[in-house]
């Protein structure tokens, strides 16, 4: 019996500790007390660099993009644009945005191909088609985006979308009609590498150099012309150094749109959802309004007297995609087999685009 009675005393000093040592400290009192309701979720913040000024098409993105997004998120979601000026050239802006200082910005691949050499793929000339239909559907196919996914995260970016923001066309003091017209031309171009091999391609003294310089150097002579879409043609001036405008239709404008990779992998699912169906939406829209931007700055410039337009021939052409072929291999050279993968592949789209 005492026996028993040792027995069960020391059963329940032993439940007892259990017990005790199980119990959290605060259990005492957070079971009388109400449950804390969840935290009201907090309006978020956003950054947008443009490489581009206000009224631009890169603008036009990031307004409908800042529009569209706080329209989903119920006023959650608000997007500060910083047009170009407000924070640097194409390149600190990526630096800026790699760091995580910015959460978006653009970043055209004729900039962007110093850090990221596969992306020099749209500076390429007569890859794409000549059909910007085509160009919008190949440039937002999945199959495209997927290849550009590591080399972006490579350099702490994550590409959410491409886009094409008009025709490239030559500004002049003459019509560049042939490669003779180009010999020793002093053409500014963009700062990639890839993009200057094009040009040596037809002969020219390619000289690049940021954006925001390229009207002083055609007023003090520095450049003979430039390349760009005509919408920038004629908000940043350019036209009224020069006296004609070429068209060879051989390169789009290309963009993207990167996001900070730092940011990207910290975005909780449910807004990282709301930027890809906003961007998914756009695809369309971008481009019936870069198609507006074009034609409606074209009329401005022609109207203003003093520049004249000049579209090249299908023989014009051709000479100009013979001399561009050879640039590819450059181009593979300095992007490696992630590069020819890219190049085949877009060529591979573009074809099976224009079959359809
Ligand atoms: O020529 C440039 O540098 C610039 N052109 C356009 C149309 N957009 C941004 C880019 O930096």
């Amino acid at each position: 019996m005492k026996y028993i009675m040792r027995l069960s005393t020391g059963f329940l000093l032993v439940l007892m500790l259990a017990l005790v040592g199980c119990a959290d400290p605060d259990e005492e009192t957070t079971a009388v007390d109400e449950p804390a309701p969840p935290p009201e979720p907090e309006p978020v913040t956003w950054r947008f660099a443009l490489e581009e000024i206000e009224g631009s098409v890169q603008d036009a993105y990031a307004q409908e993009f800042a529009r569209r997004l706080a329209e989903r998120s119920d006023g959650m979601i608000e997007i500060e644009i910083y047009p170009y000026g407000s924070i640097g050239t194409s390149s600190q802006i990526t630096e800026m945005m790699q760091s995580g200082a910015l959460e978006l910005a653009f970043a055209s691949p004729g900039h962007l191909a110093d850090a990221i050499p596969e992306v020099g793929v749209f500076t390429l000339h007569f890859v794409l088609s000549d059909d910007s239909e085509v160009n919008r559907q190949v440039l937002s196919d999945p199959r495209l985006h997927e290849l550009f996914h590591e080399p972006y995260r490579d350099e702490d970016l994550q590409l959410l979308a491409i886009v094409q923001e008009g025709w490239m066309v030559w500004s002049g003091d003459k019509p560049l009609r042939t490669p003779e017209d180009f010999e020793d031309f002093r053409i500014r171009t963009m700062t990639s590498p890839i993009l200057v091999e094009s040009y040596r391609a037809y002969g020219a003294n390619p000289t690049p150099m940021p954006y925001a310089e390229v009207y002083s150097g055609l007023q003090l002579g520095q450049i003979d012309g430039q390349v760009n879409p005509i919408f920038a043609i004629e908000e940043m001036s350019f036209y009224e150094e020069q006296d004609y405008l070429t068209s060879g239709r051989h390169a789009q404008f290309v963009a993207t749109v990167a996001a900070s990779r730092q940011w990207w992998d910290n975005l909780p699912e449910d807004q990282r959802e709301m930027v890809e169906q906003t961007r998914d939406e756009m695809v369309d829209w971008i481009d019936r309004e870069q198609i507006r931007y074009n034609e409606e700055r074209l009329q401005a410039i022609i109207d203003a007297g003093g520049t004249e337009f000049v579209e090249l021939t299908d023989e014009e052409r051709e000479v100009f995609r013979e001399l561009s072929v050879g640039v590819r291999d450059i181009y593979v050279d300095q992007a490696g087999e992630r590069g020819q993968e890219i190049l085949d592949t877009l060529l591979e789209l573009v074809s099976e685009a224009e079959g359809d």
